[in-house]
């Protein structure tokens, strides 16, 4: 498994995604500084939302073999800017969450939104469901 990294808004669904992909059960917990569990790297939602800490982004994720852009469909507020997949050297993977959640029109604008940021590749997802976990853990097993 190749280590990476989830950055996203806050309650955008990074910690349910990891627990999700490592087999944990699914428990609640705001994430409230940089956590490895096994081999991925959780970020807390305000590391986006404040530019002063996309410095500790940036080193967090020279020890990531991909970083994961995870935009949740029902949230409307984007964070990411365009282009932003530039601050890492890293490919970067766009993940959409909540799908269960979401309506069609709200996952084609977070996966164009994630594009634009500059994400090579999009999956949907939903942690609850399991949709498009495993999906992701095939892409994320090829680095
Ligand atoms: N329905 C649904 N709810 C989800 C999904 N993923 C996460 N949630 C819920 O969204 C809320 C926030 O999830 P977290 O995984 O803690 O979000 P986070 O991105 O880690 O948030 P921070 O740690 O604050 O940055 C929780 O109540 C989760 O149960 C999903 O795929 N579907
Ligand atoms: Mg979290």
């Amino acid at each position: 498994m190749q280590t990476i990294m989830l950055m996203g808004s806050s309650a955008c669904g990074k910690t349910t995604l990891l627990q999700r992909l490592n087999g944990l059960k699914i428990t609640y917990k705001k994430t409230q500084a940089i956590e490895v569990i096994n081999t991925t790297i959780d970020t807390p939602g305000e590391y986006l939302e404040n530019r002063a800490f996309y410095k500790a982004l940036v080193v967090t994720a020279t020890e990531a073999s991909l970083v994961l852009f995870v935009q949740d469909a029902t949230d409307e507020r984007f964070r990411f800017s365009p282009g932003q997949r530039m601050m890492f050297s890293a490919p970067v993977l766009g993940v959409v969450s909540k799908a269960d959640l979401a309506t069609p029109a709200q996952l084609a604008a977070a996966q164009e939104l994630l594009e634009l940021a500059g994400a090579e590749e999009i999956f949907v997802t939903s942690a609850v469901t399991g949709t498009g976990c495993d999906a992701l853990l095939r892409r994320i097993a090829r680095g």
